[in-house]
């Protein structure tokens, strides 16, 4: 399958792997890539020599294509935004802010600059900074989410914007692709599913956890302070829920979730930690390496794709 942005990124196959902080590190970024798919390591708040530990390592594992995720409210974005460009990574995608100070700096040293939006404002403003292709995120993703969902979003990216769109949110299989697709995106991006293959790090209770989530298991945090985040229904969300309807303040409500994306995917604390996923995660049942999670997708999404013209005959 070919689109702008397999020949934008020199990549077989139109998927891209999820920034995701503390998960995406060199071991999932490698195999992602390796299979054909766009790796991407997650910087997260990771100070720049981590980063750049992970880029070495993932050298070794993969010569194909990878990227680095900036998550911009990090105190280290900076340093991190200035190493890429010496490392002359060849992709970057940003995260939950505005990266337009860094584009020129960036695409100055040949970097594909993908900004993560979740606005048609800001999608139209990266554009006109320089990007070469967007994410448009809805908020069925995991993590730090914006408002409109997937489907109202992509096509109004789409409908604004002359640089490729890569859809995320709530996509987990081939069915997903080929809807996003049809919704004018040319590729996706995909995080939960990842979560479970085999070359990924988190903490197998992590896992599990996502392998039994249902459909309604997601839950939403954050919204009365403006930092909604989605992870897994816990003790947790339960505790931050009951605290946001009292009334409190942000200070409050961050004592409950300091360090604890951390403690859900390295010490597996699934209960009291943050277990970040998307509305897909009902959907994905099964460990898999990710070369097998990219193929079944692709086989997927041809076979839907084929399908499409019996519709009027
Ligand atoms: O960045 C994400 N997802 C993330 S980052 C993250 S780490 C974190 N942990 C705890 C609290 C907060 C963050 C976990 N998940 N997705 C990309 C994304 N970006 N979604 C929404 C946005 C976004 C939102 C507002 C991008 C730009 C924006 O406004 C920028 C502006 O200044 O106009």
């Amino acid at each position: 399958m070919k689109t702008r942005i397999t020949e934008l990124l020199n990549i077989e196959y139109p998927v891209i792997q999820g920034g995701m902080a503390w998960v995406a590190e060199h071991s999932l970024a490698g195999a992602v890539s390796a299979a054909g798919g766009l790796g991407i390591i997650a910087a997260g708040s990771a100070p720049a020599e981590v980063v750049l530990k992970e880029i070495r390592m993932t050298r070794e594992l993969t010569d194909k294509p990878f990227g680095v995720n900036i998550m911009l409210l990090s105190p280290s974005a900076p340093e991190v935004a200035q190493m890429v460009s010496e490392e002359k990574v060849a992709v970057v995608t940003t995260g939950a802010g505005n990266p337009e100070r860094y584009i020129d700096m960036w695409k100055a040293a040949g970097i594909r600059v993908i900004p993560v939006v979740a606005s048609v404002a800001l999608a139209k403003r990266m554009e006109k900074y320089g990007a070469d292709a967007v994410v448009a995120e809805g908020c069925e993703s995991g993590g730090h989410i914006g408002e409109l969902t997937t489907m109202a979003l992509v096509p109004q990216v789409c409908d604004v914007v002359s640089i490729p769109v890569i859809a995320a949110g709530g996509i987990g299989d081939g069915r997903g692709l080929a809807a996003a697709l049809m919704l004018g995106a040319e590729a996706v991006q995909i995080g939960t599913r990842f979560l479970v293959a085999d070359e990924c790090i988190v903490h197998d209770n992590y896992k599990e956890r996502v392998i039994k989530a249902r459909d309604i298991d997601s839950v939403v945090t954050g919204r009365s302070h403006g930092h909604p985040v989605r992870s897994l229904r816990n003790t947790m969300t339960r505790e931050y829920i009951k605290l946001e309807n009292e009334g409190k303040g942000f200070e409050e409500l961050e004592k409950l979730t300091l360090g604890s994306l951390r403690n859900a995917v390295m010490d597996g604390d699934v209960a009291n930690g943050t277990v970040m996923a998307g509305q897909i995660a009902g959907l994905v049942v099964k460990r898999q390496s990710c070369a097998e999670i990219i193929h079944e997708i692709m086989d997927q999404a041809n076979e839907r794709l084929a399908v499409r013209g019996s519709y009027n005959e």
